[in-house]
């Protein structure tokens, strides 16, 4: 089988591309990856001769045609990912995350090609803190940021190729990840970073808003499981019942990481920020009969920890200029 992995430069697909070569020694993986500011090659260092390698845009229609009519399988992971950064300029969120995915589309269609596309729990818009409900496959979409605005729309355009065209895609909408090779301007590796660099943690608002996290090894094993078992046309929610306030993440890194609890700073709050994100995953886990491996949320965050503090080249340069633009934030 050849898989085309778009976004694997990046986190979820890096970890999705190192995972695969490690356990799937059958599968023949190229990555189509425009190296942004999110990409980086040094991600799949330790896959460098075992895959294939294209940097390339997934809007440049010739490249995309020819690498999927060479192909059996595309998984798309390639997005632009940060809230924060759709705030201030949302024009590259249009343009990778729906003219990217419309691009991959219409050569899947040409060449009956199987597509798995990765979406976010965040096209559902968000939950009251106290209210039961999670997030079902039945859910209407109500996304509130730019960010999560194009990727509900990208959704969109991948059902209707699906129902117009017959296009052979599943979908899945997966939670908030964790785990090594995460850019450090997302809320986890921001903060394990700041600690390690002798800055202190920064909080948006009072950190009541909550978030339900996974492991990113969790949501990459939910991806194949989708990509072999799961029904064409289906949309499949992707959760490890990990829900956390954004406080109490905070103070278990700090903990983790030998300092004060209270060691943090208050900052301004996001414009729109969501107030909880929950998934009921019951659908993948009865009808497909996956489950977690994390479980536990505090090992996970200290495999996580360890993992920045052992691999500081792969973040120390950037660090600067991320800090940099969150100052003139604000943030
Ligand atoms: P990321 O920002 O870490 O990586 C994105 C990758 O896509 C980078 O390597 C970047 O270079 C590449 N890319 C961006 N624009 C491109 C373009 N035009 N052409 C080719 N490559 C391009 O993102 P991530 O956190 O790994 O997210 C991957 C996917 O998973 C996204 O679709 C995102 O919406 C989805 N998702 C993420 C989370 C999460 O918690 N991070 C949760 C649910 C779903
Ligand atoms: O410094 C910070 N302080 C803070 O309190 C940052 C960067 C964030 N936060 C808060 C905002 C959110 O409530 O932490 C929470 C998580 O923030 P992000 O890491 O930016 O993630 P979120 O906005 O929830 O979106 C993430 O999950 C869904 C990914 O970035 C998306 O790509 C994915 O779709």
């Amino acid at each position: 089988m050849r898989i085309l992995v778009t976004g694997g430069a990046g986190f979820i697909g890096s970890n999705f591309v190192n995972d695969t070569v490690r356990d799937r020694p059958g599968i023949e993986v190229t990555v189509l990856d425009a190296l942004t500011y999110a990409g980086s090659q040094t991600s799949l260092s330790s896959v460098r001769d075992s895959a294939n390698f294209v940097e390339g845009d997934i809007t440049d229609a010739d490249l995309v045609n020819t690498l999927i009519s060479e192909s059996d399988a595309v998984v798309h992971f390639a997005a632009e990912s940060h809230n924060d950064n759709s705030l201030a300029d949302p024009g590259p969120f249009v343009q990778t995350n729906v003219i990217g995915t419309y691009t991959l589309l219409q050569a899947v269609r040409e060449h009956g090609v199987r597509y798995h596309h990765v979406s976010t729990d965040e096209v559902y818009g968000d939950l009251e803190l106290d209210d039961p409900a999670k997030f079902t496959e039945h859910t209407p979409y109500n996304p509130s940021s730019p960010y999560s605005s194009t990727k509900a729309a990208s959704d969109m355009l991948v059902r209707a190729w699906v129902r117009s065209f017959g296009v052979q895609a599943t979908l899945s909408n997966c939670s908030n990840n964790y785990g090594p090779y995460q850019h450090i301007e997302k809320f986890i590796p921001r903060q394990i970073t700041n600690i390690l660099a002798g800055a202190r943690p920064k909080l948006y608002g009072a950190g009541k808003n909550v978030r339900d996290w996974i492991h990113v090894e969790d949501h990459n094993s939910a991806v194949w499981r989708i990509l072999e078992s799961g029904e064409i046309g289906r949309t499949y929610l992707i959760g490890a019942d990990g829900e956390l306030d954004n406080l109490s993440v905070v103070r278990m890194i700090l903990e983790l990481m030998g300092k004060d609890p209270d060691d943090f700073d208050h900052v301004t709050d996001r414009a729109g920020h969501d107030l909880r994100y929950a998934i009921d995953s019951s659908t993948l886990r009865n009808e497909l009969g996956w489950r977690p491996r994390y479980t536990n949320f505090r090992e996970g965050l200290q495999a996580t920890i360890d993992w920045y503090r052992d691999n500081c080249s792969w973040w120390e340069d950037g660090k600067v200029a991320v800090e940099a633009r969150y100052q003139s934030q604000g943030a």
